[in-house]
C-alpha cells in the first residue's frame, strides 16, 4: 500500500499536480511504512484508519480502495497516461520527477530504454539542465541500472518467500514450504526465488489441485510456466518465483538439488557417478538397478556420498566438497555466538528510538552489550553531533548504562565521518572519551582511487579510530563500492589493530563475503554490526551472519563473540 501511494505521489509530480496533494500522498506512504496498525484489517473501519498519522478522510478512502481491489484509480489513470515504465526512470541517479516530466514532454521519453535511445540519438542536447556532463552521468546511471535491475535484495526476497509460504501452507496436503536457491545459500542478492513445496498434495500424478492452487496466489503478476509439478510466475515487483512440488520422500534430494549452487551440484554429481550413483531432485540412486540409496534428508544424501552435511552458505564449490569428504568442515559462526552489537543510531541523530529503547531491545535479544554510535556533525542532514552535543550524548549513554545495572552494558561511541582529506569530523579530545569510535565515509564517494585510499588510510592513523565502518560504501543494487585499494586499507588496519566492520544492513552487507575472506587472511579483526536506526533493525544481524558464514568465518574470527570486557580489551589499545 505504501508503495502504491508513493508511486502515485511520483506520478502526480511528473504530471505537474498540486503540491499539497503530492505531499499528502507522500506523507501517507511514509506513515504506512512506520505504522504498527494492521492496515488491511483496519480497512474495514474508517475510524481506525484515521488514527494513523497522516491519514485523512480522502486517504482513508484510497486505502479502502486498495484493500478491496488491489489498486488505486488515480494511479491507474496516471499509469495509463505515462506507461508503467516511466517510474523506472526515477531509479536512475540524480533523476527526480521534474526531470522526468521534462524528458517526457520535450523528448517523448517514458522508459529507461527510451532514454538510452534518446541519448544515443543525441536528442537531449540543448534541453535545459542537460549539459554534456549531466548526459554522461545519465549514460553511466543507465548502465548501472541495467546491470543490477535483474536482482533483488535478500530482505525483499525473504519477505516475498514468507508471504507466499503463508498462502501455500493453507492448502490441505501442503506440509512444508522451504526456500532454496540463492536465498537459502545466503547470497547477498537473489536473482529469483526458488520454493520447494512438499506434502501429500505433491505426490506425482496427483499434483493437479495443488498446482492450480499455487497458480491462484493473489500476488501473481503473470504466470511464466505451469507444468506437472512446477509453477513459475512474476510478482508485481518483477521478482520471479519458481515453485516446485515434490513428494515428502524426496524432500532431501529436492532441497539439495534446488539449493545449488549449480557449480556445487555439478561437482557433487560427478562424485556420485564415480561411486556408481546418480543424483537427481528425486533421489540418490544406484546406476545399475535404480534402487534408491537416499532421498528423504540432505544428511542421508551427503552421508551416502561419504561426506558430512554442510551448511548451505558453503555450497559454492570453493573447497567445501573436499572439506566435507575429509570431515574437516569449519565450525561457522551463528547467532547464538553473538554477544553484542556496536553500531546503532538514536533519536539524537537519524535513529527512531531512544538510548534506553535500544538497550532494552538489545537486552531482549539476549545481548550483553551494545554501543550507541550516532552520526557526527559533517552529516548535517542527520542532525549529526558536534563536540558539545557529543559530550552531552555520552553523559546520557552512561546514565542509561548505570540504569541497566549490569543487565546489559551500554558503551559510549560515535560514528564519526571521515572528511574528504581523511581527518576525522570531531576533536581528538572528544573521541578520546568514547569507547567505540567507528570512522566511516559518507560523502565525496567520487574521489579517485589514490585519493580515497589515502583518505581512508589517514583516518586509520588517527589513534582514536577503533573500527572502520562499512568499508566500501556500497549500497546493493544502487551504488557501487567507491574506488579504493582495499587490500592496502585492510593490511594497515590489521597492523594498527583497527577492526573492520561487516555492516549487516541488507542494503549494505559491507564488506562482502569475498572481502571478508581477504580480511581474515590479512589478519584483520572483524566486527559485525547492524547499524540499526530502529529497535526492529537489530534483527538484521542474521543477514550479515550469513555473509560471515559464506566467508567461512567462525566465532574466533569475530570480535562480537567476546564478552563485554573482553570485547573492549580486544579493540585497538589507547
Ligand atoms: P539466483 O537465482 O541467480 O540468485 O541463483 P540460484 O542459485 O538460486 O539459481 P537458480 O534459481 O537458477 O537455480 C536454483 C538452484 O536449482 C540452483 O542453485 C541449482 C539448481 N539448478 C537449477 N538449474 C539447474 C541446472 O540446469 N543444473 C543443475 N545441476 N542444477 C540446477
Ligand atoms: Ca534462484
Ligand atoms: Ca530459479
Ligand atoms: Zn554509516
Amino acid at each position: 500500500m505504501a508503495r502504491l501511494l508513493a508511486e502515485t505521489a511520483d506520478l502526480l509530480e511528473i504530471d505537474g499536480g498540486d503540491s499539497f496533494r503530492i505531499r499528502s500522498y507522500r506523507r501517507a506512504a511514509e506513515s504506512l511504512e512506520q505504522t504498527t496498525v494492521d492496515v488491511t484489517e483496519a480497512a474495514g473501519d474508517t475510524a481506525l484508519l484515521l488514527e494513523i498519522p497522516g491519514i485523512g478522510k480522502g486517504m482513508a478512502a484510497n486505502l479502502q480502495s486498495i484493500a478491496a481491489t488491489g489498486s488505486l484509480p488515480l494511479r491507474d489513470e496516471l499509469l495509463a497516461k505515462y506507461g508503467s515504465a516511466i517510474l523506472d526512470l526515477l531509479k536512475l541517479p540524480g533523476m527526480g520527477p521534474k526531470t522526468v516530466a521534462q524528458l517526457w514532454s520535450a523528448a517523448q521519453v517514458a522508459s529507461v530504454d527510451q532514454l538510452a535511445e534518446a541519448i544515443e540519438d543525441d536528442r537531449l542536447a540543448g534541453l535545459p539542465r542537460m549539459g554534456a556532463k549531466q548526459i554522461e552521468k545519465l549514460r553511466k546511471g543507465i548502465e548501472d541500472y541495467r546491470r543490477s535491475s535483474g536482482r533483488f535484495r535478500i530482505d525483499d526476497a525473504e519477505e516475498a518467500a514468507q508471504r507466499i509460504s503463508a498462502y501455500l501452507l493453507a492448502f490441505p496436503g501442503i506440509e512444508r514450504v522451504t526456500p532454496a536457491g540463492s536465498l537459502r545459500r545466503g547470497r547477498e542478492t537473489a536473482g529469483d526465488l526458488d520454493l520447494l513445496v512438499t506434502g501429500p498434495a505433491c505426490q506425482p500424478e496427483h499434483t493437479h489441485a495443488a498446482v492450480e492452487y499455487v497458480a491462484a496466489f493473489p500476488g501473481i503478476h503473470d504466470i511464466i510456466a505451469k507444468g506437472e509439478n512446477k509453477v513459475s510466475f512474476h510478482l508485481a515487483s518483477g521478482m520471479q518465483v519458481d515453485v516446485r512440488l515434490l513428494p515428502s520422500a524426496s524432500y532431501g534430494a529436492a532441497l539439495q538439488y534446488f539449493t545449488g549452487s549449480k557449480a556445487h551440484n555439478v561437482t557433487l554429481r560427478q562424485r556420485a557417478l564415480k561411486m556408481g550413483y546418480t543424483l537427481s531432485e528425486w533421489s540418490l540412486a544406484r546406476l545399475d538397478d535404480d534402487s534408491v540409496i537416499a532421498a528423504a534428508t540432505e544428511e542421508q544424501i551427503y552421508t551416502a556420498l561419504g561426506m558430512d552435511w554442510m551448511p548451505p552458505e558453503l555450497r559454492e564449490n570453493l573447497g567445501e566438497i573436499e572439506a566435507a569428504a575429509r570431515h574437516a568442515l569449519p565450525r561457522l559462526i551463528d547467532l547464538a555466538d553473538i554477544k553484542g552489537d556496536v553500531h546503532m543510531h538514536t533519536t539524537a541523530t537519524d535513529g527512531h528510538n531512544s538510548i534506553l529503547e535500544m538497550a532494552d531491545a538489545a537486552l531482549a535479544r539476549g545481548y550483553r552489550y551494545i554501543a550507541i554510535t550516532d552520526h557526527s556533525k559533517n552529516l548535517a542532514m542527520t542532525n549529526g553531533l558536534d563536540e558539545k552535543r557529543a559530550l552531552e550524548h555520552i553523559r546520557r549513554i552512561r546514565e542509561v548504562d548505570r540504569q541497566m545495572e549490569g543487565r546489559i552494558r551500554v558503551f559510549t561511541g560515535i560514528e564519526v565521518d571521515i572528511l574528504a582529506d581523511g581527518a576525522l569530523d570531531l576533536d581528538d579530545d572528544v573521541l578520546a572519551q568514547m569507547d567505540v569510535v567507528i570512522a566511516s565515509v559518507h560523502t565525496r564517494f567520487e574521489q579517485p582511487r589514490e585519493e580515497m585510499t589515502a583518505r581512508v588510510l589517514r583516518a586509520l592513523e588517527n589513534p582514536f579510530t577503533r573500527i572502520l565502518g562499512h568499508p566500501t560504501g556500497r549500497l546493493l543494487l544502487r551504488r557501487e563500492p567507491f574506488a579504493l585499494d582495499l587490500g592496502a586499507v585492510l593490511r594497515r588496519a590489521a597492523e594498527l589493530g583497527v577492526a573492520v566492520e561487516h555492516n549487516a544492513a541488507p542494503e549494505r552487507l559491507d564488506l562482502c563475503d569475498r572481502d571478508l575472506r581477504l580480511a581474515r587472511e590479512l589478519g584483520c579483526r572483524i566486527a559485525i554490526n547492524t547499524d540499526a536506526h530502529d529497535t526492529r533493525h537489530l534483527a538484521k544481524m542474521e543477514y550479515g551472519l550469513r555473509q560471515l558464514r559464506r566467508a567461512w568465518l567462525g566465532p574466533e574470527d569475530v570480535l562480537n563473540t567476546l564478552g563485554a570486557q573482553e570485547f573492549l580489551a580486544a579493540l585497538r589499545p589507547r
